[in-house]
């Protein structure tokens, strides 16, 4: 129906999404394999003005270049480092992502993730499944969660509802920022090692993309400490993932709590055997609710760009 507005769907997008785009707006998908999609885009590039992609599987600089009459870009998720922003702003191609819906289920799997780092949740059902306890063993003894000094990497609108819950257990929050936030309350630093020497915890809330690669690296691991843990819900390439590694290994740092690897869905698999360290496989939104409204305000960015050529939620 469609067709003179044709749309590429990139990557895996949310199964409500894939299926109106296909249904509804007769949507292209572009083949995954390099063979099959240097086919299609011979055929197709030239006439694909909208591109639907995710936080994941984005419109890459390759891809981007191949698509001349690319008018918009709409992603799914909050984060969109996976496409080239920097081309999309020189050839005026504007972005929009879905921010604000997932605040909650981010935030959320940050407390989790929290609290099974410093409490052991996950080690300690481990420990039980194991026959452990019944054999008489005692779990060894765990991290106090309440009242801890936590210092949020990024006080944008995930870092400030992960804050928000951390008050409530009675956490003092510290912050950096790249710019500072007064209204908050919140003590800032100007650095992050300054930040990570400051706190007991450091929870990883920045958005990724090229400004933000490894700024916490060795150094700011080493300011964090031998009793300093570490969860990053963000992008894993906002921390230095072989020094993350060693850090753990090594007792540089007490444990962390992941959600998000530099490349998944591959995980380091040094990080495997260590009992300090809780991995989730990318679930921070994953919410049967959450991901609803994702998707509709994925397809209302669609609908509202193919009525008046702007979109809902374009990034700032
Ligand atoms: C999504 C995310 O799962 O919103 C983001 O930035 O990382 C997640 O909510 C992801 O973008 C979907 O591919």
């Amino acid at each position: 129906a469609a067709t003179a507005q044709r749309i590429l769907r990139v990557g895996p997008v949310n199964p409500q999404v894939a299926r109106t785009l296909d249904e509804e707006f007769d949507a292209l998908v572009l083949p995954s394999d390099p063979a099959e999609r240097a086919a299609f885009l011979a055929e197709q590039a030239g006439g694909i003005r909208i591109a639907v992609c995710s936080g994941r599987v984005g419109v890459d600089t390759e891809l981007m270049r191949s698509l001349p009459a690319l008018e918009a870009i709409i992603n799914f998720g909050v984060g969109y480092d996976a496409t080239d922003v920097a081309q999309a702003a020189e050839r005026g191609i504007p972005l929009s992502n879905t921010p604000d819906v997932l605040n909650d289920c981010v935030a959320d799997t940050a407390l989790a993730l929290y609290l099974d780092t410093l409490r052991q949740v996950s080690a300690a059902d481990r420990f039980v499944r194991a026959g452990r306890w019944a054999a008489g063993e005692g779990f060894p003894l765990t991290a106090r969660a309440s009242g801890r000094t936590v210092g949020i990497l990024g006080l944008g609108r995930i870092g400030t509802a992960i804050a928000q819950r951390l008050e409530a257990f009675g956490c003092r929050i510290h912050y950096h920022n790249r710019s500072e936030r007064p209204e908050s309350g919140y003590t800032y630093h100007r650095t992050v090692r300054e930040l990570a020497e400051a706190v007991d915890v450091l929870v990883v809330a920045a958005s990724g993309g090229p400004d933000s690669v490894g700024i916490v690296g060795a150094a700011e691991l080493a300011a964090l400490g031998p009793q300093g843990h570490l969860v990053n819900i963000a992008r894993g390439t906002v921390v230095d993932e072989d020094a993350l590694v060693a850090a753990l290994t090594e007792g540089t740092i007490a444990g962390a709590g992941l959600d998000v690897y530099e490349r998944e869905p591959q995980v380091p698999e040094a990080l495997f055997g260590l009992e300090n360290v809780v991995m989730l496989p990318h679930v921070g939104s994953g919410t049967r609710e959450t991901r609803a409204d994702m998707a509709e305000l994925v397809l209302s960015n669609l609908r509202r760009y193919l009525a008046d050529g702007t979109l809902l939620t374009p990034i700032s």
